[in-house]
């Protein structure tokens, strides 16, 4: 065989073995919560060999990879026709992010990419990267999917600068995309993280936002807002209401921004959202929930303290360690939640709990006290409850 044939020939073994594997729930790192699994869903190994290979032996006799993956990360997710798709952030060797449909017949394992990514009408000339798109399965009829576009900011010198906005496109079937304006929100100069919400509120198209003053800081922005957009084709909110605030010294001081499309349960929306602080390490993202009123999304009715998930074990290292990050949710018919997020941005996993659970976490789990005293007095609380109960 030749050099060629050899090197083809493990490289497609290798990934008929990765798309074979089931995935298996992880019982060592329980909390009762959800489940986390021992293999991640999608990775830079799983992407089909003809993405980044030439396939042609008197062109790549050495079968060397001409354009490279990087990392497959934040994924979007919906279910549709009884099949689980992401709609994953692949970062090219180039650092360019482009997105791509993968599909599973479990939500837990088995997720292969269709043959070509999504190649987005270009409608933006200035747009240099675009990532992290949400699924919104619309009562309008449409899938959106809300993501971030990213252009050069000319305005500074600084060679980094940056500026992002919400890029919105739709679709029937996840194979045609239009491409609709941006968003525009009218007192934000820069948005990241904007979830649209799946019903009409008071008529109108309902986003999630994360106002921001730069790129990477927040800045006055004061954590996850809420605006109204009277037309998708041109939307732009005027107003944005901050919902799931930042605060002082909790998992949310430093930034944090709507994860998944929110989930509808019977006491009310419940929210994924990813909260960030600052460490000597360097910035550490966690997932955490909030829920808020069936009437008014707006309006926040319970808040879990602390993380839901947060970076554990191998999770914690990657191109960008130290972090979870969330953009996609699947709830299938039996109530089961497919809760997709990637770790360090290099890989995506799975972790999978019931509608009922995820209700009991958000509407059982006593807040965030604020302060280590009145943190101590709340757990000496279930403790002195626990040992009288067990002592009986
Ligand atoms: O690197 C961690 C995450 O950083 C950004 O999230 P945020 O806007 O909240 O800071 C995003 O670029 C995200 O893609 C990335 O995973």
């Amino acid at each position: 065989m030749s050099e060629f044939e050899v090197n083809r020939a493990r490289e497609e073994a290798k990934l008929e073995l990765l798309f074979s594997r089931k995935n298996e729930i992880d019982d060592s790192i329980y909390n009762g919560i959800y489940d986390r699994y021992k293999n991640p869903v999608l990775t830079r190994e799983m992407v089909p060999l003809f993405w980044k290979y030439d396939m042609n032996p008197s062109t790549n006799p050495h079968f060397m990879e001409r354009i490279g993956v990087n990392a497959v990360l934040n994924s979007g997710a919906i279910e549709l026709n009884g099949k689980y798709y992401l709609v994953a952030r692949v970062e090219g060797a180039d650092r360019k992010s482009f997105f791509a449909v993968a599909e599973s017949d479990t939500g837990i394992d088995g997720f292969r990419f269709w043959d070509y990514p999504i190649l987005l009408d270009d409608v933006c000339p200035d747009e240099t990267n675009v990532y992290d798109m949400r699924l919104t399965q619309h009562e309008d009829g449409w899938i959106y999917g809300v993501f971030c576009s990213e252009s050069k900011d000319t305005s500074v010198p600084d060679l980094s600068a940056a500026v992002a906005a919400a890029g919105i496109v739709r679709t029937k079937d996840l194979k045609t995309w239009e491409r609709l304006p941006n968003l525009v929100t009218k007192r934000s100069p820069q948005q990241r993280n904007v979830v649209l919400h799946p019903e009409f509120v008071d008529g109108k198209y309902a986003f999630y936002t994360r106002p921001m003053d730069s790129f990477i800081d927040t800045g006055s922005g004061g954590g996850i807002g809420f605006g109204l957009a009277d037309d998708i084709t041109h939307a732009v909110v005027d107003e944005e209401k901050i919902l799931s605030r930042r605060k002082y010294h909790q998992i949310t001081e430093a930034k944090n921004g709507e994860c998944t499309v929110p989930i509808k349960t019977d006491k009310g929306w419940i929210h994924i959202a990813h909260g960030v602080r600052n460490t000597a390490a360097g910035l550490r993202y966690v997932i955490y929930a909030y829920a808020t009123a069936l009437d008014d999304p707006a309006k926040v009715i319970a808040e879990p303290g602390g993380l839901l998930i947060g970076p554990r074990r191998e999770e914690r290292v990657g191109d960008v360690s130290n972090v979870v990050f969330s953009n996609g949710a699947i709830v299938n018919e039996n109530n089961e939640v497919f809760l997709y997020y990637a770790s360090s941005d290099t890989r995506v996993h799975v972790a999978t709990t019931t509608l009922e659970k995820l209700e009991d976490y958000v509407f059982n789990t006593p807040a965030d006290a604020g302060r280590s005293v009145l943190c101590v007095r709340q757990r000496c609380e279930m403790i002195r409850n626990n040992l009288e109960y067990m002592n009986q």
